[in-house]
């Protein structure tokens, strides 16, 4: 590829669209940044309406320190409207999608992607988020804990046990801490001195597990965590203090002691017997990966889907007061809807959106999937994922020799070696590629969760790394999260995995790791560049990546080196980045680094990541220090 090529860019951001939000049959202008000096003999705008390619010539606009901005108009009748762009040159036609510049011919699934009419979520891209196992966070109201009681349905014991002390836990034997929603209330002061402004609650409603994804009543929160009123009081304190927070469902499966189970099972004519999926002798029901607790639900059954997402369904009836949750995370978004010859998940999907955007328009709605979600994330059905396959993954990979397993398979996926750097890269492109841009921004990014080691349990406790994966985590595209005790240094531990009971001893705490954190926390909320900008990878080798944010002008780079040694100071062209001229400060450090002439003079490198603010922005660590 000629040189110059890759600096002709196009990003799905105020500064090459004229709305990012437009809405249907909207006329936009659209803009392509090219150096002054580019061989192009025209530059078109291809887009495909109604099945039909069609090309429009853009025109050359203003210039602007050596580069020429490309315009053109788009008037767009489509819900989901791809494009892209042909540099005709002197060097032959090329192409410019979402994936890059290249000369074979492009993918749909690569192009840009502007969807019309999308609800923006105003409150989300200011957003840090902090998500709570509820059982394990903090114990306010000892009353309430689980007594030593046996389950008439599924036989298993449950017991409440002192806080932190670790027991094996099992289906047969439940150990609960008895944390509950009065200690989330209690500890507010914490995530407010962090700095985080949403709170993702995992299952509150009513089950027999200490997760709760084995739901008995959808319409009521556990009388172990408080019940109603203490939702209902948690919320007030968030209110007050201008915090969001999302609710957790599963409404893949329910509890085998859900009374539409109970009475499916006892009552084959009954209209809940529709609900799941029996055999023909009704011995035996379809369940979530076999376990025998978790009856799958049956979305054929029109009554099943009315209580779930109808107008009056749980979908509704949370964000409504004096709940008022601002959202959902839903539990096993990838089989939601699908058994076998029934392949509901796009009605489904489509079904809880429309109503759960119908009900709040600015409430948030994720899903749990583990795996590529391109085809749920095309402004149709959830506002993001959790973001493991187009962004925590391959980072971990990158850092750590990646292993990989499967439910119910007793075999161990283990590499030797981290990925190549190309790989991270190529990855990240693929899924930001495969997804409209304003999806990209929705994505829940997250390190550490309920459901996989804590970061610094992959890392072994890697400092360097644990504090480059975060720097990743909040300035990377999307919506950044923090699981309960990751800002204390938290480890997972023997009987609980990462389920840990928060320590609030705090002379146990990792305080420079806490003080580093709310620092990013910090950063991350009032950049706008970091929540809206661009996303660009400017260079990259053996063990080093670039990366930038762009937006109006201000500019925030990432330089990520992996490797055990110092990298040597080296300098890097940032003409595709459009920077010309630019002074840049370290962030949480004191060094700088000049752009003269588009070539960025980098000081030695040492392992670990930097991040490094343009110094005329208004980011300086001065202002985040006071
Ligand atoms: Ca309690």
């Amino acid at each position: 590829m000629p040189s110059w090529m890759a600096s002709a860019v196009h990003f799905q951001t105020s500064d090459f669209l004229s709305n990012t939000y437009p809405k249907f049959d909207e006329e936009i202008e659209v803009r392509v940044r090219a150096p002054e000096n580019a061989p192009l003999k025209q530059l078109i705008l291809r887009t495909i309406p109604n099945g039909e390619q069609q090309f429009t010539t853009m025109q050359k606009s203003t210039v602007i320190d050596g580069y020429t901005l490309w315009i053109c108009r788009l008037r767009l009748r489509e819900a989901v409207n791809p494009y892209y762009f042909i540099l005709d040159s002197e060097s032959g036609i090329w192409y410019l999608d979402a994936f890059g510049v290249h000369q074979d011919l492009p993918l749909n699934s690569q192009a840009f992607k502007l969807l019309t009419d999308q609800e923006e979520i105003p409150w989300l891209p200011g957003s840090v988020f902090y998500q709570i196992f509820p059982d394990r966070f903090a114990n306010g109201d000892s009353s309430n804990d689980p007594i030593d009681e046996t389950d008439g349905v599924t036989g298993s014991f449950r017991s409440t046990y002192s806080w932190g002390q670790g027991v094996a836990s099992s289906r047969e034997h439940i150990a609960f801490y008895g944390g509950d929603l009065k200690g989330i209330q209690d500890h507010l002061d914490h995530l407010q001195e962090l700095g985080v402004n949403g709170i993702y609650l995992n299952p509150v409603f009513s089950a027999w597990t200490n997760h709760r994804y084995d739901v008995r009543d959808y319409f009521s929160v556990d009388s172990t965590l408080g019940g109603d009123e203490a939702l209902i009081s948690l919320v007030q304190n968030l209110k007050a203090r201008d915090m969001r927070y999302v609710l957790d469902i599963v409404p893949n499966h329910c509890g085998v002691g859900h009374p539409w189970f109970l009475k499916a099972r006892l009552d084959p004519d009954s209209e809940e017997a529709g609900f799941f999926y029996f055999d023909e002798k009704r011995e035996n029901y379809v369940s979530w990966m076999g376990f025998r607790a978790l009856p799958k639900l049956n979305f054929r059954s029109q009554e099943l889907r009315e209580r779930i997402f109808g107008q009056e369904g749980v979908f509704s009836y949370w964000l409504k007061p004096p709940f008022d949750a601002d959202g959902w995370r839903v539990d096993v978004g990838n089989m939601l809807g699908r058994q076998d010859a029934d392949q509901f998940s796009d009605l489904v999907i489509r079904g809880i959106r429309q109503t759960v955007k119908a009900t709040k328009p600015e409430a948030y709605l994720f899903a749990e999937n583990f795996y590529e979600a391109a085809s749920q994330l095309q402004g149709d059905q959830w506002d993001g994922v959790m973001n493991y396959m187009g962004f925590s993954a391959p980072l971990m990979a990158w850092l750590k020799a990646p292993s990989a397993g499967a439910i119910g398979w007793k075999g161990q996926l283990h590499s030797n070696a981290p990925w190549q750097t190309g790989s991270l890269v190529k990855s990240w492109m693929q899924h930001l590629a495969a997804i409209p841009w304003s999806i990209a921004l929705q994505q829940y990014n997250l390190l550490s969760g309920h459901d996989t080691p804590r970061v610094r349990t992959i890392l072994e406790g890697d400092e360097t790394l644990v504090r480059l994966a975060y720097m990743v985590l909040f300035t990377f595209p999307g919506v950044p999260s923090i699981f309960y005790g990751d800002e204390i240094g938290l480890v997972d531990q023997e009987n609980f995995g990462s389920r840990v009971c928060m320590p609030w001893d705090k002379a146990t705490w990792h305080q420079d790791f806490f003080s580093f954190l709310k620092q990013l926390v910090n950063l991350r909320k009032r950049n706008d560049t970091l929540a809206h900008g661009a996303f660009q990878i400017l260079y990259w080798e053996d063990d080093l990546l670039i990366y930038q944010r762009e937006l109006a002008g201000d500019h925030v780079l990432l330089t990520l080196n992996r490797s055990d040694a110092a990298i040597d100071a080296k300098n890097i062209f940032t003409s595709e980045a459009g920077i010309r001229t630019a002074y840049f400060r370290e962030f949480l450090g004191e060094r700088s680094a000049q752009v003269q002439n588009g070539i960025l003079y980098l000081p030695e490198l040492p392992r670990g990541g930097s991040i490094w603010l343009a110094a005329d922005g208004s980011y300086t660590s001065d202002i985040i220090e006071s």
